[in-house]
């Protein structure tokens, strides 16, 4: 969302759904997993680009395989991203690397931004972001004279810390003076599909439609950005307090639908806790997770290859037909029955009646049911460029990009990007520092694991038994730490534990973990699970973001290992 938002609020589209590697002579990889996460759909345009020539810019604390290949590689300091892209954006204009066409005719606020960026020199940024000068300089320039050039970013650095909304933001500005915004091989702006049927809805619909504004800033949220746009995301932030103290007002149910919270959200001893307190939780789950575990009632759900669906998550101009292959089993039903049969028993009106009127609901856009669409497979929708030439506006209150941003001041947020140190950072925290000197990152991904799904699948745990923590040969030897030992990390929360990875693709400062482990350990939830350790109080105040990655912590060798056990 912060990715999303930060281009709506900027050039009035989202610049991270569309980015067009395959045609791009300049290529930006910036906090994305393109040989993990986004493997699916990004790697091949960009090795493909690549093969013509095109530039590559990586920006990961970590030497990821496409990193390896990349022209430049930044190797930066943790959610210290906003200021990189504000001392890119210094150079640019600087040098004068913009387009004045464009910043003439579509944007408002150059004379603003253009001093703002004099507070961040690349001598500054590089002090902060641990890059060199020269490669904040080089990347500037070449990703300014390849025209045209497109940036992916992925929650790497710019989704999961408390200064995120604003990263994205510099992001975008630095997409949109450059000339890329809406161009084969830039940003491209393509409408989803099924519009605001779309799972990727946020810039189109409007969730709330028919209910009153003041309806509306009832429903629990953080951050100011959230707060006016009107999104459904209720931050768990904002929820457990509801749950624990009733403020501003209590909540005492819960429906947890594919959700292992107790694992994959912030502080999970907090989280575990305050599930407790609920007056009743249900969970439908595939497992017996953690989280299903607490629960009142757990109701067993069918498998994704057991139900019909649209499929239209990040998929550009497509949307394909995922066709149920066979029926699930036993008490099993799927996530879309259970919601209309809980809507009928609870009188509401005005809902689906079947699971396939909900179907043919999505694709009404596209003017054909489902039973249609699954002759079809895939329905495929035109591109169109520069759609700012033709309608003669971008889709903000200015209708120009707004470089500063007068409608953000007006709710309380900066209007120019400004770069704040994460909460925890041996900068701003030198006490906590001594401490826990070091960098944490997580959600280090592998192809085998989905957050904290698959574990429990014997040939893919064979690939990766155990969770890793990513740690510097030296950082590992200064504290007599082997390859393949169980090592301790801790916060200020708490500690768990990992096996050591020893490796050079990160900083010595700097140790990088997976998520999702619980599965197969005694008390897995607090023994391995990396949630122990994270944030949930603190949050971006735009998006109300927490903080996954950039945290303080001490790596030691573990007395024991964790217990292992044979789950049933
Ligand atoms: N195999 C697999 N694929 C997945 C998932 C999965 O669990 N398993 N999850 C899916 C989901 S829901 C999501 S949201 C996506 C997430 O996928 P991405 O958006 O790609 O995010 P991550 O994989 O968390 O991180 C991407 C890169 O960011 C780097 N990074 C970490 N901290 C920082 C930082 O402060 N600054 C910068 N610039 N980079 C940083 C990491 O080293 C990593 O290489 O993946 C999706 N794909
Ligand atoms: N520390 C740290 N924490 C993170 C992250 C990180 O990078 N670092 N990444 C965050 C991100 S980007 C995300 S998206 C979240 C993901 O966190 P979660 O949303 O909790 O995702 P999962 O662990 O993939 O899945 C939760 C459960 O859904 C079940 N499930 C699978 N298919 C279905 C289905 O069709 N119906 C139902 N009802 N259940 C199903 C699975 O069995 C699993 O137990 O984790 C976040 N947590
Ligand atoms: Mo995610």
């Amino acid at each position: 969302m912060p990715g999303h938002s930060g281009g709506v609020h900027t050039c009035g589209f989202s610049i991270i759904l569309d980015p067009d590697f395959r045609n791009a002579k300049c290529i930006v990889v910036w906090g994305l997993g393109v040989d993990t996460s986004f493997r699916a759909i990004f790697r091949k345009p960009i090795l493909e680009a690549l093969s013509e020539g095109a530039k590559l810019i990586v920006i990961d604390p970590v030497k990821t395989p496409l990193a390896e290949r990349a022209d430049i590689w930044m190797q930066i300091r943790p959610a210290t991203d906003c200021a990189l892209a504000l001392g890119m954006l210094h150079v640019i204009i600087n040098e004068d690397l913009y387009s004045r066409d464009f910043v003439e005719d579509w944007t408002v606020g150059f004379d603003e931004l253009k001093k703002h960026v004099q507070e961040y020199s690349p001598r500054e940024v590089a002090e902060i972001t641990w890059v060199p000068e020269e490669k904040i300089v080089d990347a500037a320039r070449m990703y300014a004279k390849n025209s045209p050039a497109c940036i992916g970013t992925g929650v790497g650095g710019l989704c999961q810390n408390v200064n995120v909304f604003q990263a994205n933001r510099a992001i975008a500005i630095l997409a949109s003076i450059t000339n890329n915004l809406d161009v084969p091989g830039g940003q491209v702006n393509h409408p989803l599909v099924l519009r605001e049927k779309s799972s990727m809805s946020a810039q189109y619909d409007a969730p709330f439609g028919d209910l009153t504004q003041e309806q509306i800033q009832k429903r629990l949220s953080i951050g100011n950005v959230v707060k006016y746009d009107g999104f459904q995301n209720a931050h768990p932030g904002s929820v457990w307090p509801a749950i624990r103290e009733g403020k501003p007002y209590p909540v005492k149910a819960m429906l947890g639908i594919a959700t292992n919270s107790v694992i994959t959200k912030e502080n999970s001893k907090h989280v575990r806790d305050t599930l407790t307190k609920l007056d009743f939780f249900v969970v439908s789950d595939l497992f017996m997770t953690p989280t299903a575990e607490i629960a009142d009632i757990v109701l067993p759900v069918a498998h994704w290859s057991e139900r019909d669906e649209v499929i239209d998550a990040y998929t550009k101009n497509y949307i394909f037909c995922h066709r149920k292959i066979v029926d699930p089993p036993g008490e099993c039903w799927e996530d879309k029955e259970i919601l209309i049969a809980l809507a009928k028993k609870m009188g509401m009106e005005g809902y689906f009646t079947s699971v396939e009127e909900c179907l043919n609901d999505r694709l009404r856009r596209v003017k054909i049911t489902f039973e249609e669409f699954r002759e079809k497979g895939m329905i495929e929708s035109p591109i169109a460029y520069k759609k700012h030439e033709k309608f003669g506006v971008f889709k903000t209150m200015t209708k120009k990009v707004e470089l500063y941003s007068e409608a953000l001041k007006e709710i309380g947020s900066d209007p120019l990007p400004v770069f704040r140190e994460p909460p925890e950072s041996p900068v701003g925290n030198p006490e906590i520092a001594k401490k826990y000197p070091l960098i944490l990152i997580t959600g280090m991904k592998t192809l085998n694991y989905f957050h904290s799904s698959f574990r429990n699948v014997a040939s893919l745990r064979k690939l990766m038994p155990d969770p890793l923590l990513e740690i510097h040969l030296d950082t590992a030897k200064e504290r007599g730490i082997r390859d393949g030992d169980w090592v301790k990390i801790e916060t200020l929360r708490g500690s768990i534990k990992h096996r050591a990875k020893l490796s050079e693709r990160v900083d010595q400062r700097v140790v990088a973990a997976p998520h999702g482990w619980w599965y197969g350990y005694r008390d897995g939830w607090k023994e391995v699970n990396i949630n122990v350790l994270t944030e949930g109080r603190i949050h971006d105040p735009d998006m109300g973001s927490g903080v996954l990655k950039g945290l303080l912590c001490q790596v030691s060798k573990a007395d024991s290992p964790p217990v292992e056990i044979t789950a049933p």
